[in-house]
Formats: C-alpha cells, structure tokens, sequence
C-alpha cells in the first residue's frame, strides 16, 4: 500500500497520474498546504523540506517501509518498483536528462512565473518578465525536441511525459492573458492533449476531490506557503 501526500497542486499531479496510469494500490492523505499542515512534525518526518508530494510505501525495498519526497524522486522510485513507464534503458540517459530538465527548468520557472503574475505585490515587473520569459523559454526547448516526436524520450510514453503534464496544465497561469497559452508551442500542446486525453489524467484529476482544500489566500496561507517572507524576529 502507498500513502500518497497530497494537494491539488502541479508536482502531486504527475504522481496521481503515475498511480492512475499503473492501478497501484493507495490512500490519499491530504495535506491543505494554505492550512500549514505541511510544516508539523509528522509530515516533516516524511518530507524534511515540507512539500508536496511525498509517498510512504509500506511494501518498500526487503518489505520495509520507506519515504519518497519530491515529485521527480517519486515517478523513479515507482517506476523502478513497477518496472513501468521508463522506456527502455537504452533510453535512459534522456529519460534522466528530460526528467532533470522539467524537475529543475520547466517547473520550477513556471512556479516562480505563476507566484510573480498571481501572488507576489504589484510593481514587480522585472521578476514577472524574468520568470515567465525563462518558463516560455523551457517551453520552447520542449517543443523543439518534440518535434517529429511523439513523446518526450524514446517511442513510447514514459515518466517524462507524465511530469511535463503536471506542469503544462498550468500554462494558462504561466502565461497569463493568453487565450491559448499552448498554441506558440504546437508540439508541447499536442503532447500535453495526448496525455490529458487518457482515461487515467481524467481519473488523476478527480483525485481528492472529496476533500474540501482551503482555496481562500488569506494571511494564514500565505504565512504558511510563503514562510521566507517572514523571516523570525531577531
Ligand atoms: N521539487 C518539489 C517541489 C514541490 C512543491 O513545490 N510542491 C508545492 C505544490 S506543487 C508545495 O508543496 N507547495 C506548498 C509549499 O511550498 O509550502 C517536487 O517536485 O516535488
């Protein structure tokens, strides 16, 4: 059994997709990040940087059980574990390069382009046209590469792809204001619709809709999924 860690939020995402895509048993415990409930104790046992996701596998190496934090950690170990979704090892030095490349490049620009477009003051125009102009800029790294391509690494669909998904499905906030944020980059959207078409990215977004996550970004939240702005009296 898996406990999955999660908030309705990009790197969950992929893995809710990864679980979908292989039918792998497990339970959704919920983390309500705008709650703070990713700073206490018990689930920074699991995930020291405070997180989502984060899995714990009752059934880990030699039966034990074992932690997996962060979203690019967790679609190797469970492809590992399953055998599934990382092409063949021929194809593994660009299974982990692409993989690095979303986990450190496309992701991360993209968070910053949202939180600089959506959550940080006005006025802050340098760090919104850095942010956003270096997301699209991973976009169209992408979308060169995918060009005569189907999917990201090798024939077949793999971990890469399923961690593009989780971000590009947020490129409407990465490109605010555009009507169709994917249409300058035809392959990466054509990827992205291959993907979001399966009947498991349908079954990954229903996760944890039965929970009802805090939405409202009031002083708690951002206390709680800004901590660096509030930096400890002296
Ligand atoms: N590198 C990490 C990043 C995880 C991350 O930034 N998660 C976000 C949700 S997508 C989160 O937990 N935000 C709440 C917070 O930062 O307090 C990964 O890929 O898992």
């Amino acid at each position: 059994m898996i406990r999955f860690y999660f908030h309705p939020t990009p790197n969950p995402a992929k893995i809710a997709l990864f679980l979908e895509e292989t039918g792998l048993p497990y339970e959704v415990v919920p983390v309500d990040t705008s709650k703070g409930e990713q700073h206490l104790g018990a689930f920074r046992a699991i995930n020291p940087n405070g997180k989502v996701p984060a899995i714990v596998d009752t059934q880990g190496p030699e039966g034990r059980e074992v932690r997996v934090f962060d979203s690019t950690a967790i679609l190797l170990y469970l492809a590992e574990k399953t055998g599934k979704f990382l092409g063949t090892p021929a194809d593994r030095p660009e299974l982990l390069s692409w993989l690095l490349f979303i986990a450190s490049g496309l992701g991360p620009f993209s968070g910053q382009a949202v939180h600089f477009q959506f959550a940080a003051p006005e006025g802050l125009g340098y760090a919104v046209n850095r942010y956003r102009r270096e997301a699209e800029r991973h976009y169209q790294v992408l979308n060169d590469h995918l060009a005569g391509r189907e999917f990201v690494v090798g024939d077949t669909y793999t971990i890469a792809d399923m961690s593009a998904w989780g971000w590009l499905d947020r490129a409407s906030r990465v490109r605010k204001g555009t009507d169709d944020p994917l249409g300058a980059y035809p392959h990466l959207k054509r990827l992205f619709q291959t993907i979001d078409a399966r009947p498991a990215a349908t079954r990954a977004r229903a996760v944890g809709k039965n929970h009802e996550f805090k939405e409202v970004r009031d002083e708690e939240a951002k206390r709680a999924l800004f901590p660096s702005n509030y930096p400890p009296a002296a």
